[in-house]
């Protein structure tokens, strides 16, 4: 019985939650090996939620062979058709208990209920999407010569092992889950530390969808024990990671030295959002928001350095900081909330170094600044202009509400600026000039451009990060590579 890994836990807002704190693994919710937990914390009042199973190297082998057994067993024996149904049944149940779920990820991550529940429908879009790929999944018939016949086959890997962060822990969770299991993968998912709620309630959803035992598991842990032991793993023969940057490049070395597992990396980013004077400033304002202070900035493709053409310089700063002050900050349960509290008192404290660093560099602040309230890590929307590239500000992901704004004058200098980061995972512009957005879409060096808009996602397009912003693509058909090894076969039909 689940009994001991689950606890009751009441919200501000009168309601009762059954959370489950235990490691799953082979559809069942256990003690780690070592007996030890670790506290999950709501990051608006700074108090812990509960206490959850804590994953280590020796659980992550657990997991493994149950993935690898599973695998071997059963898992490569069903097909697409079964693996498809039973990604949709467990997105019948995704929606069936939406609003738990939805309570859960605001409780856990801080975010506004609003946000938190549209993350949940958006994991339900994803995993039906990948639900539909499962048995349309196939190589090719090739010809080669009259007396050969050849053609490929797009196989699974096996085990593969999945990190995942705190932004958007179900979303994460979904990008993740979906494509591996439609190609016929097991797996063993690590969430992050701070946000493991989600994830456990999915795994008793995927646990009553009918997935075999051992063919999902998930093991809630730190990234140096147990994400470690994933991306070092001998017998994991991919790992899809999303995170920071020097975290994506120790896996790369912990794959390099192991086994050479595959490796995707979705990575941070410090993304260029350029308006023009002949935008539509209302809009580019409204976009340019919610850019960089949606999900109080912690979004790796956060437009967190917007340039604007001098001539309408100085009426966009005013508006944009007008539109800013229409915005609330306050906890998940508060109704109207637009920004929660950063994740934990160690991005709040590296936001509030940041906001430092960008004050004694000498930029001008114009909004912001300081900590909101008394209680809980929420930061006030933080506005700096007369920024230059070579500040800390311009250069390094800040993953907080913290947006730096420059000036340009001509298309060429504003695209070689865009270009002065080691990052490219997204952009975007802003004008009602056809040919120059399509132009600059062009140039640029991201993974996606977004033009008059910002942030739009969808399960069937293709994301990810150009320079060090990853490896490999998620979402839409070009996830499905990243999930299958491809067998050529040749049959001589001749002597
Ligand atoms: O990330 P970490 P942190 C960026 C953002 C943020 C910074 C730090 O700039 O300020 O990273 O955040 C696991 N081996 N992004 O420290 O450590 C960890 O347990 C294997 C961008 O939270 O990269 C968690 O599950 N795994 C980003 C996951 O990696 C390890 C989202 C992410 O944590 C590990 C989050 C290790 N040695 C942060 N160390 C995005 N791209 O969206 C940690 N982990």
């Amino acid at each position: 019985s689940d009994a001991s890994s689950t606890e009751k836990v009441n919200l501000p807002n009168g309601k009762t939650l059954t959370v489950y704190t235990g490691l799953f693994i082979n559809n069942k919710f256990v003690e780690s090996v070592d007996g030890r937990r670790f506290e999950t914390i709501d990051p608006a009042t700074e108090k812990p939620i509960v206490n959850v199973a804590e994953g280590t190297a020796a659980d992550i082998d657990v997991a493994v062979d149950a993935a690898s057994e599973a695998f071997e067993k059963v898992w490569q024996h069903v097909d697409g058709k079964a693996r498809g149904r039973l990604l949709y049944k467990l997105t019948d149940l995704l929606m069936r208990d939406r609003e738990e779920l939805g309570y859960l990820e605001a409780l856990d991550t801080g975010k506004p209920i609003k946000s938190a529940t549209g993350d949940v429908e958006d994991a339900v879009d994803v995993l039906r999407y990948y639900a539909g790929w499962a048995d349309k999944i196939h190589g090719k018939v090739i010809e080669t010569s009259h007396d050969k016949f050849c053609y490929t086959r797009h196989e699974p890997f096996g085990v593969v092992g999945q990190i995942i962060p705190w932004n958007y822990p179900i979303s994460m969770l979904s990008w993740k889950l979906g494509p591996a299991l439609a190609c016929g993968n097991t797996i063993v998912l690590k969430p992050a530390e701070q946000t493991p709620l989600s994830a456990l309630k999915t795994a008793s959803l995927i646990r009553e969808a009918g997935f075999p035992p051992g063919v999902v598991n998930i093991v809630p842990g730190y990234g140096h024990t147990a994400g470690a032991a994933i991306a070092n793993h001998m017998k994991i023969a991919k790992v899809a990671f999303t995170g920071s940057t020097t975290v994506g490049r120790s896996i790369l070395k912990a794959a390099a030295e192991s086994n050479l597992k595959k490796v995707t990396l979705e990575l941070g980013g410090k993304s260029p959002n350029i308006i023009f004077e002949d935008a539509d400033l209302g809009q580019a304002i409204k976009w340019a928001h919610n850019g960089v202070f949606s999900n109080a900035g912690q979004n790796c493709c956060a437009g967190s350095r917007v340039y604007v053409q001098d001539t309408v310089y100085n009426e966009f700063i005013e508006k944009y900081k007008e539109f800013a002050l229409s915005k609330k900050i306050g906890s998940q349960f508060e109704p109207g909330v637009n920004q929660g509290p950063q994740i934990s008192k160690v991005q709040f404290d590296r936001i509030m170094e940041y906001i430092q660093a960008g004050k004694s560099e000498g930029a001008k602040l114009i909004l912001g600044g300081d900590r909101h309230g008394t209680e809980g890590y929420f930061i006030q929307q933080t506005m700096f202009t007369d920024v230059n590239e070579n500040m800390k500000i311009m250069q390094e992901e800040i993953f907080g509400p913290v947006v730096a704004i420059a000036k340009f004058k001509t298309v060429e200098e504003v695209i070689e600026k865009a270009h002065l980061t080691k990052y490219g995972l997204a952009a975007a512009v802003f004008t009602k000039d056809i040919t120059r957005a399509i132009k600059i879409s062009n140039a640029l060096k991201a993974g996606t451009v977004w033009v008059n808009c910002y942030n739009q996602v969808n399960c069937n397009t293709p994301f990810g990060g150009f320079k060090e912003s990853g490896h490999g693509r998620e979402l839409g058909k070009y996830a499905l590579a990243n999930y299958t090894e491809v067998k050529t076969v040749q049959i001589n039909l001749g002597k």
